[in-house]
This record gives C-alpha cells, sequence and structure tokens, in this order.
C-alpha cells in the first residue's frame, strides 16, 4: 500500500490545474467539489507561481502556435493550483468534467461551460487543464509533482 506521497502506479492519474484566471475568481473550491463529487481522489495538491520554464515544458506540443506568448503570459498572470487526481478512466473523465476548450462553446454541466466565458482579451481563459493521455498525464505530474514516486 503506497503511503500518500506516492502514486499507486497500478491505478490512472491525471494531472489537473486550476488556473490563473479560476484561482482568481475564487473557484478553486468549486472545481475540487467538482473532482470529489464525481468520486475522483486527490493524491497530490499544491498551490504555486509557475515559472516560464515550466509552462514552456508544460505546453511544448503548442509552442510554435500563434497564441503560445499570451497562453504562457495567462498562466503566469497569477497563482496556480496544482492537483494530481486518481481514479478508473480518470483521463477521460476528467476531460469530459472540463468540457470544451472554448468555455462558449463547452456544454453547461462542465466546468468551462457552467464557470466560463469570453472575456473578450484575446486569450481562451477557461479555468481548468487536464491531461488529454496517459503519456501526457505522466510527463505532466512529473513536471508539476517532482517529489511524487510511483510504486508498485
Ligand atoms: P485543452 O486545454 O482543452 O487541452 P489545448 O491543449 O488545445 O486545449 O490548448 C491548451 C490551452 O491553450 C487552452 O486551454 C487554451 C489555449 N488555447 C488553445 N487554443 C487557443 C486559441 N485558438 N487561441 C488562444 N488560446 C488557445
Ligand atoms: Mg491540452
Amino acid at each position: 500500500m503506497p503511503s500518500p506521497e506516492q502514486l499507486d502506479a497500478n491505478k490512472e492519474h491525471t494531472l489537473v490545474l486550476v488556473k490563473p484566471d479560476g484561482f482568481k475568481r475564487g473557484l478553486t473550491g468549486e472545481v475540487i467539489r467538482r473532482i470529489e463529487a464525481k468520486g475522483y481522489q486527490l493524491k497530490g495538491l499544491k498551490i504555486k507561481h509557475a515559472s516560464e520554464e515550466l509552462l514552456q515544458d508544460h505546453y511544448f506540443e503548442h509552442k510554435e502556435k500563434h497564441f503560445f506568448k499570451d497562453l504562457l503570459e495567462y498562466m503566469q498572470s497569477d497563482l496556480v493550483v496544482a492537483m494530481v487526481v486518481e481514479g478508473d478512466r480518470v483521463i477521460e473523465g476528467m476531460r469530459n468534467l472540463m468540457g470544451n476548450t472554448n468555455p462558449t462553446l463547452a456544454a453547461p454541466g462542465t466546468i468551462r461551460g457552467d464557470l466560463g466565458r469570453d472575456w473578450g482579451t484575446g486569450n481562451v481563459e477557461n479555468i481548468v487543464h487536464g491531461s488529454d493521455s496517459p503519456a501526457s498525464a505522466d510527463r505532466e505530474i512529473a513536471l508539476w509533482f517532482p517529489e511524487l514516486v510511483w510504486k508498485e
């Protein structure tokens, strides 16, 4: 039985972030409430200011996109709450809880659909991040929680 600082390698995990817009608007508790109400378990939780270097790594797949620089600025505009969330099919389940990337299009009932909107800033401010695949989840958890170790 892994201790609380360890992740059970036989279970599925995802990295969830409450982004600066969600944090600033006081929605951290609401996001955590929805994750717990769904039945998923928190295995890591921290609050931090994300460095440029961390965000470059986190969003490396978007580095050629026109919005990359603005995305990194937005992600550094306030604190970020980072979580490791555990559960069967949690990666897919969290993507469903979050909703469409664009909060204007995200369905009501989802975090982005219920709580997000276009604020006319040019940035897609959508409150939460969730890993999109097992490979992304492993990579992102290692970036944001380097102190956590996987145990069989
Ligand atoms: P997701 O966060 O749903 O996984 P993504 O990985 O495609 O979406 O993009 C990462 C973030 O980049 C997204 O949450 C908000 C921002 N973003 C995506 N597409 C954008 C666009 N066309 N213009 C501005 N920002 C965008
Ligand atoms: Mg993504």
